[in-house]
């Protein structure tokens, strides 16, 4: 069951690992007392960081969560629509350099197939980029059946990424944060467990396999990440740039989802290198940062994830105070929760 504090938490967190993150993105090392330099700034109101804004992560999401609320349910047509009309209004919060065809061509009043603009991205395979996964919290919130949850974050991210690399990493982002909200990362091993069954089905599909065998990757590249997770997970100490060798900290759905869950997982317990008075959620997003590479990205999922696990009330209120949007994400989860808890959704 899930909780009001968890759902506020899931989409507050994200949008904070997206604003506190957008520090690092594409930084190539980013040693820990950097990470801590940046996050004890913003305890500090006389420096004046002045509010961090959100990128491309949070103002899709929140797209998402509009069009779920304003449909009650998945509505393809809709979703598209504010997709483009977000980026026309605001395109300087740096979207991926490819997913920016897609959104001029879906504000094109002539379109008839939504989807078609994402598939002719890179000479017609589509994109495997994160930005499917990035945005995936809210349809986690949104649907009680886990099947339902499944299917239209799939569809979701299909309307920007219909590479299976891209938009199975929306499926296990938005599948981490439906489990964590009913609790399942009290037990990490069966949490794991648990995605990886469900990712066996998803990637056992025919467009999932073709997919991974052209682009040499192994037979279900999640789940293969998934196991990696697993056994980094059982081992008393990994650096990180072991995490980075084995799952990545890249702009690829594969080298960041994967990457999120396990920064999560490794901040379950307190971590030597991180201050003794951090919560749960202060551990996960600065873990994340200290790997570098896409940190807003894999900030934001990882703290989705997080803060989905560990509520709202344990988010320091100055981090809270300097982010934008976060009110926004409140009332998002909000209604998002009583849509869950109320009426059916569906397509
Ligand atoms: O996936 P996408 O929306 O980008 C999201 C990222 C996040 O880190 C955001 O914070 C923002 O910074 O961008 O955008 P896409 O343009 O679809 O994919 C991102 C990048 O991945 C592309 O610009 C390419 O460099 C690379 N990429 C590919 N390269 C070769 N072949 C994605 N798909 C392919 C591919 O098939
Ligand atoms: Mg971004
Ligand atoms: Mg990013």
């Amino acid at each position: 069951l899930m909780e009001v504090f968890s759902a506020w938490g899931a989409l507050v967190a994200g949008v904070l690992g997206d604003c506190i993150g957008g520090e690092f993105e594409g930084a190539e090392e980013v040693p820990m007392e950097s990470v801590l330099q940046h996050l004890s700034s913003l305890d500090d109101e006389t420096k004046g960081t002045g509010i961090l804004e959100y990128s491309d992560d949070t103002a899709m999401a929140r797209c998402v969560a509009q069009s779920l609320l304003t449909r009650t349910g998945f509505d393809e047509h809709d979703m598209a629509r504010r997709f483009a009309k977000e980026y026309s209004a605001s395109p300087h919060r740096g979207y991926g350099a490819g997913v920016i065809q897609v959104l001029k061509k879906l504000s094109s009043p002539q379109l008839n197939d939504v989807y078609q603009p994402a598939r002719d991205q890179f000479n017609g395979r589509g994109s495997f980029g994160n930005g499917g996964a990035m945005r995936a919290a809210p349809f986690a919130l949104a649907f009680p059946d886990l099947s339902d949850v499944k299917r239209f974050a799939h569809l979701g991210a299909m309307l920007t990424h219909s590479c299976s690399l891209g938009y199975n990493g929306a499926v296990l982002q938005a599948l981490a944060v439906h489990l964590s909200l009913q609790g399942a990362l009290d037990l990490p091993h069966q949490f794991i467990s648990r995605l990886i069954k469900e990712m066996e089905e998803v990637e056992g599909d025919e467009a999932a396999r073709n997919d991974a065998r052209i682009l040499k990757e192994a037979e279900k590249p999640f789940c293969e990440r998934l196991h990696r997770i697993r056994d980094l997970m059982d081992r008393s100490k990994v650096s990180i740039e072991e995490v980075i060798s084995e799952l990545g900290n890249g702009i690829a759905a594969l080298h960041s989802v994967p990457t999120a869950i396990f920064c999560v997982l490794h901040c379950l317990q307190p971590r030597e290198c991180l201050p003794e008075s951090y919560g749960g959620v202060e551990r996960t997003i600065a873990y994340s940062l200290a790997l570098g590479g896409d940190t807003d990205t894999i900030a934001c999922m990882a703290g989705a994830i997080a803060g989905a696990h560990y509520g709202i009330e344990t988010i320091p209120l100055s981090w809270i105070r300097c982010c934008e949007g976060v009110e926004d994400a409140d009332q998002y989860a909000e209604r998002l929760y009583k849509l869950y808890h109320q009426s059916p959704l569906g397509g």
